[in-house]
């Protein structure tokens, strides 16, 4: 399917990144828990993303979900792209040499397909590196240390704070993002989902939409997910074995 495919859209989701130590929304644990210091190791516990990561969580403890966000905003910055995230680099540089359409759409806040040198990335629900002025929406870009102030003041306006720039539950997702991801999704013929749990909209109606358009769709997983039943096919496992083996049977002569 994918040696004949002409236009290729790929979603990504936080499974893609656990192979580089992140960890992931639901299930699974951190790669490497115990390093956590011990007030974040509480959050992740806890951690239930349908109430921490909302403008409502943050407007009532602005503190905690600002340090919860810089720790993980560090944990983006130390993390490396795996063999996943450059499988998939090299797949659009090899597609889009031939003539023929990538594009990748992303849930991952954490930038990791650009540093793997992805070029054509989406990104849907934000990202976690760049934050925002909560009055003026300006951007502000952090430095790779801590934040030393929590809730963090904007330079931008007096009063106002630095939140991350993400979507969090009940936001819009950027509409340019959203415009991108339809067009891509309107013209694929072939459409892969990675490491998503699948659950969340409206990243989840990109598979329905490319279906409906003809499109083949193969999913990669560790689990079966709510698209498990969608696609055509299943690859059951990890995306860092998967997506190198992928490559190389769809580039051999
Ligand atoms: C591996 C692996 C390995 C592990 N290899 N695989 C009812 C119906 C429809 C929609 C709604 C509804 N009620 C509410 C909504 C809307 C809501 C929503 O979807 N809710 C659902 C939960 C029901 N959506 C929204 O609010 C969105 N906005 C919106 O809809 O605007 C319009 C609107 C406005 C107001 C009212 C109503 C509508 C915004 C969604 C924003 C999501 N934000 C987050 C947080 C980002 C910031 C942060 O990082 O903290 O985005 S939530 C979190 O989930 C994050 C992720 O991008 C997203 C998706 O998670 P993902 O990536 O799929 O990760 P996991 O953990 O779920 O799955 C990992 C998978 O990897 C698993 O399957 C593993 O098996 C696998 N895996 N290791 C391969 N090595």
């Amino acid at each position: 399917m994918l040696r004949e495919a002409r236009s290729v859209v790929v979603l990504t989701g936080a499974g893609i990144s656990s192979e580089s130590g992140l960890r992931t929304f639901r299930g699974g644990t951190a790669a490497s828990a115990q390093d956590l210091p011990a007030d974040m190791r509480a959050l992740w516990a806890e951690f239930d993303p349908q109430t921490l990561a909302t403008p409502e969580a943050f407007e009532d403890d602005p503190d905690r979900v600002s340090r919860w966000y810089d720790w993980r905003r560090l944990g983006c910055l130390h993390a490396q792209p795996n063999p996943g995230h450059l499988a998939l680099a090299e797949l659009e540089k090899r597609m889009t040499a031939a003539g023929r359409s990538f594009t990748l759409l992303t849930q991952n806040v954490d930038r990791l397909h650009q540093r793997a040198g992805s070029r054509n990335v989406v990104e849907l629900h934000g990202n976690i590196i760049e934050w925002r002025c909560t009055k003026t929406g300006r951007m502000v870009q952090l430095g790779a240390e801590p934040l030393t102030t929590f809730p963090t003041p904007s330079p931008h306006a007096a009063g106002a704070l630095l939140r991350p720039n993400v979507v969090w539950f009940g936001e819009m997702l950027p509409e340019a993002a959203v415009l991108a991801a339809s067009r891509a999704v309107q013209s694929c013929d072939l459409f892969f989902s990675i490491g998503t749990s699948a659950v969340v909209y409206p990243a989840a109606v990109f598979l329905h939409a490319a279906r409906q358009n003809g499109a083949g769709a193969i999913e990669i997983n560790a689990e079966a997910t709510a698209a498990s039943k969608v696609v055509d096919v299943c690859l059951r496992g990890r995306a860092g074995d998967m997506l190198p083996a992928l490559l190389q049977a769809a580039i051999r002569d």
